[in-house]
C-alpha cells in the first residue's frame, strides 16, 4: 500500500514539472504549415505536446521543465516560419 501511494505521488510530481510555453508564430498560411510547425516543435527534446493555432498565429507547447523556449523558436525558424516567445 505504501509503495502504491509513493508511485502515485511521484507521478503527480513529474506532470507538475511540465511548463507551458507560448509562442508567436508568423508565416503560417494553411493546415500544412500548422503540420510543419507542429512537427518541428515536437522534434525538440523535452517537448511533450504542441497545439498550433493557425488563425491566431500562435503555438502552445507543453514541455518538460528546463526546455528552452528559444530552442523551440529556433526549430520553428528552421522550418521557415517566424517565431518569438510570447510573454
Ligand atoms: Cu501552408
Amino acid at each position: 500500500m505504501k509503495k502504491v501511494l509513493f508511485s502515485l505521488v511521484a507521478l503527480v510530481a513529474i506532470s507538475s514539472a511540465d511548463q507551458l510555453v507560448k509562442l508567436n508564430v508568423s508565416g503560417m498560411m494553411c493546415p500544412a504549415c500548422v503540420k510543419n510547425v507542429k512537427g518541428s516543435l515536437n522534434d525538440v527534446k523535452g517537448v511533450k505536446e504542441t497545439t498550433v493555432y493557425l488563425k491566431e498565429g500562435k503555438a502552445e507547447v507543453k514541455a518538460a521543465e528546463g526546455t528552452k523556449a528559444e530552442e523551440m523558436c529556433d526549430a520553428v525558424k528552421k522550418a521557415g516560419y517566424g517565431c518569438s516567445v510570447a510573454k
